[in-house]
């Protein structure tokens, strides 16, 4: 069936291996066998999409205007914000809070984001912090909110999300308005002509198509910033329980995680053969400690190497080997530590919306006799 918001043939031929979500939205992810660069290309990157993908011809005219609790609004082109702030690039991990949501049961509300809603990219732009400094920040600015054009497929007229940021991650220097994605201009898809980047944060705060950013007084009331949106609860929520709003707060750093790319679920390995499992590890901001390896359903684990890695937001390739001395069953797992002692949980603990799925990840296969 055609998609309606994008000529499925052109999406093939920009994302070929991705698996389409069956959803009004484009959402797409790729299976783990893609997953198995430091930096994700473009072409395997994951689309979430709350709504329309706006039809943007050219970001030659596109302006960013910034206004709220500031001393002086302005508005200002590309060409503009290049020419007067410092360009930086930097490394991080985008991950969308629903990832791994499908492996919740009983299951939650949401897109079944299998394990691909996440991948690795290098980022460009100029620093969210000087652009809101050049503006004037006043006191009374606690929030962002922030805008783009595209709007919620049941109703056109309002926006498919508006997203914000506390005040200390919009001021904090990795936060970025972004033009460029792993050195070439950002595609539409992914947000182009500018969206945000806030390493650490879930891809929701990273505002795609952002054409004004408001200075708030108060935590941002977009589409999608209230209820249970994008939030956890504070205490633990049994499924079926009665859901008490106020005890909801927003997601902002994303969990210690890791995700195992080789071997894939089903392999097999012959009895004598060397098993070889990596996969990449990443903690939101928070620089990662270890990741150990087992490959006998956790009974034994073996510390795992890790390569080096592009700064505190990239993720961390991770490898080890095994030496497969019996035929029978094998089951692969990853558990990756931060230096903030945040341990990824064999088991996760359920809740309301099914975000941020970060428990350790169990691939399965056999050895064979020789
Ligand atoms: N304008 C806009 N920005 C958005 C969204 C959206 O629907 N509209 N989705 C957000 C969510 S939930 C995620 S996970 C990321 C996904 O970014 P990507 O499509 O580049 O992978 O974009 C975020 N930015
Ligand atoms: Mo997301």
């Amino acid at each position: 069936m055609p998609h309606p918001l994008i000529d499925e043939a052109l999406l093939r031929q920009l994302k070929p291996g991705l698996h389409i979500h069956d959803d009004a939205a484009l959402n797409a992810e790729p299976g783990l066998d893609l997953l198995v660069d430091p930096i994700t290309p473009v072409d395997t990157f994951f689309i979430r999409n709350n709504g329309t993908v706006p039809a943007i011809a050219d970001g030659a005219d596109w302006t960013l205007t910034i206004d709220g609790e500031v001393e002086r609004p302005a508005v200002w082109t590309i060409a503009a914000l290049r020419v007067r702030f410092e360009t930086v690039t930097l490394t991080a991990v985008l991950e969308c809070a629903g990832n791994g949501r499908s492996q919740f049961s009983p299951a939650t509300d949401g897109l079944p984001w299998r394990l691909g809603a996440v991948g690795c990219a290098r980022w460009t732009g100029v620093r969210l912090r000087d652009v809101l400094a050049d503006a004037g920040v006043r006191e009374t600015a606690v929030y962002t909110g922030q805008y783009a054009p595209d709007r919620l497929i049941s109703d056109p007229s309002r926006p498919a999300l508006s997203r914000g940021l506390p005040i200390a991650k919009a001021l904090s220097p990795e936060t970025l308005i972004a033009f460029a994605m792993n050195d070439a201009p950002l595609p539409i898809l992914h947000g182009g002509p500018l969206r945000i980047v806030a390493p650490g944060f879930p891809g929701s705060a990273w505002q795609k198509w952002l054409d004004r950013i408001e200075l708030r007084a108060s935590e941002h009331d977009g589409e999608k910033m209230r209820g249970t949106n994008y939030r956890l609860p504070t205490a633990p929520v049994a499924p079926g329980e009665p859901l008490d709003e106020s005890r909801f707060a927003v997601i902002t750093d994303m969990p210690v995680k890791s995700l195992i790319s080789a071997p894939l679920a089903g392999f097999t390995v012959p009895v004598g053969a060397m098993l070889e499992v990596s996969g990449f590890a990443w903690s939101g901001a928070i620089a990662l400690a270890g990741v150990r390896v087992s490959c006998d359903g956790g009974e034994n684990w073996r510390e795992a190497a890790l390569d080096d890695c592009e700064g505190r937001y990239a993720w961390q390739r991770f490898r080890a080997a095994f030496a497969i001395a019996r035929a029978g069953p094998l089951a692969v797992l990853a558990q990756a530590r931060d230096v903030e002692g945040h341990v990824q949980p064999l088991e996760i603990a359920w809740n309301p919306r099914g975000y941020c799925n970060n428990q350790v990840q169990r691939v399965e296969g056999v050895a064979l006799a020789a």
